[in-house]
């Protein structure tokens, strides 16, 4: 055996045809047929056939086809081309040497027919990351959001990063994880909603973090995480919240289309992703409210979307040929202390959403700072706690604002996956903590 170098991929042109090759990979697969058997070798590009003969070698042959399912080998052989194999060429192994052996039984197959239990495919996510349609997700995230930093960079913005240790709440609320900071209480943030808003003072106008968000959120529901990511974005002199709308809905429409390009990854999760045409629906609080009575609901002006609000709410609109809607204008008490009032009652807010599912949220803010301090009162919360915040607005802070636009959220809906837990790699919920 040679000494490892750079192995080959997987992936074999047929310029390596009769050549003398050498590749790595997991065994995700032996069938010995007695005189002859195909080991299926595994790598992040795909699958390969080595096919041992057992008159070539005896030796070899005993000693391949007794490797544990899902060790690590590498192999030594020649290419050939082989109308009879998967990917129209086999390895005939002149020798091989095992890298790490797996040990037996496997905490979860890999490519098993019968499908595990989330649980247990969570348990074992290093496991479960193997198959070839659970890398697809991430692969496409990996995609999309390499688009939000072109899509971002195209229109002006610089990507910033804030702190998730931080001093006061800011998205308000109880859903916030208290830690120990030395010798002061600090909180994980549930957002960077403060410090990306600072930022409007710096002359930075334009400003986005791919930013994780914690959130003790007590329920356990298919589309919430204790721990989540989102696109989070700030920019400036705007002139009301429709500005950041066009920014969001094109954002989205880019990421889909990066994801439409996806076409491997696509085909292997047996999906269809079709682009979505601009500019998405705007309707008001007002006439989403008239919009559910007419369909049955019972809703007082005031009252929340709730999960079947929304989904009932994401059906209408679909009917009516919108997978993709705004709704605008929200009841000034629904939203956090930040946002702009508009009037007595309402906001300058919106929130996205698609088939029933909210993906982002966002709204002018308030920039004068004592109709904020005002505001963070009437919420509830003590100025005192967000004295640092308030001082970037004393010295010249422009109109502004922005939107969050959860990562894991978007993934479910272009991928149609049932649950969030399928869009993070190591996802933290009420009761999972490890791995
Ligand atoms: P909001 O709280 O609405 O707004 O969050 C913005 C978006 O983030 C995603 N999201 C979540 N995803 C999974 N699990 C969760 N627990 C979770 N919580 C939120 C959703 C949601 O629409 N600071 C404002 C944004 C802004 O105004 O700029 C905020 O955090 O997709």
């Amino acid at each position: 055996m040679k000494i490892l170098r750079s192995h080959y991929s997987l992936d074999v042109s047929s310029k390596e045809f009769e050549k003398n090759i050498f590749i790595s990979g997991w065994v995700e697969d032996i069938r010995n047929i007695g005189s002859i058997a195909f080991i299926i070798l595994r790598d992040k590009k795909g699958t390969l056939q080595v096919t041992a003969l057992k008159k070539k070698n005896p030796e070899l042959f005993e000693k391949i086809v007794s490797i544990p399912r899902e060790s690590v080998i590498s192999v030594n052989g020649i290419c050939k081309k082989s109308d009879k194999a998967r990917n129209g060429y086999e390895i005939i192994p002149d020798d091989f040497k095992i890298l790490s052996k797996a040990e037996t039984p496997l905490p979860l197959g890999v490519v098993d027919k019968v499908e595990s239990e989330l649980d247990t495919r969570l348990d074992n996510r290093f496991i479960d990351l193997r198959k070839q349609n659970i890398q697809a997700i991430f692969k496409i995230r990996n995609e999309v959001i390499a688009s939000v930093h072109d899509y971002l960079k195209k229109k002006d913005f610089i990507e910033i990063h804030t702190p998730n240790i931080i001093a006061s709440s800011s998205e308000g609320g109880t859903d916030v994880f208290k830690i120990k900071y030395f010798e002061k209480d600090a909180f994980l943030a549930q957002s960077p909603q403060l410090y990306k808003q600072m930022m409007m003072a710096t002359g930075l106008d334009r400003v986005y973090e791919i930013a994780w968000y914690f959130r003790a959120e007590d329920h356990n529901t298919r589309r919430h995480l204790n721990e989540s990511t989102a696109v989070d974005l700030e920019m400036a002199f705007i002139s009301g919240e429709e500005d950041i709308m066009k920014i969001l809905e094109g954002l989205v429409h880019s990421m889909w289309m990066k994801a439409s390009e996806c076409k491997e990854e696509i085909e292997i999760l047996e999906k269809k992703v079709i682009v979505p045409k601009l500019p998405f629906k705007r309707i008001s609080y007002d006439e989403a409210i008239d919009i559910l009575n007419k369909n049955g609901l019972e809703l007082s002006w005031g009252d929340d979307f709730g999960t079947e609000e929304e989904k009932k709410f994401g059906e209408i609109m679909k009917k009516k040929g919108s997978e993709f809607y705004f709704i605008t204008k929200y009841p000034l008490e629904a939203k956090p202390f930040y946002t702009m009032p508009e009037g007595e009652k309402l906001s300058r807010s919106f929130d996205l959403g698609c088939k029933g599912v909210e993906l982002a949220s966002g709204s002018q803010r308030i920039h004068d700072v004592e109709l904020l301090k005002e505001r963070i009162k009437i919420c509830g919360l003590n100025p005192k706690n967000f004295d640092a915040y308030l001082k970037t607005f004393r010295y010249g802070m422009p109109p502004h604002g922005g939107f969050g636009f959860g990562i894991e959220r978007f993934l479910m809906e272009l991928l149609d996956i049932k649950n969030i837990r399928e869009c993070i790699l190591f996802p933290r919920d009420r009761t999972r903590l490890i791995p």
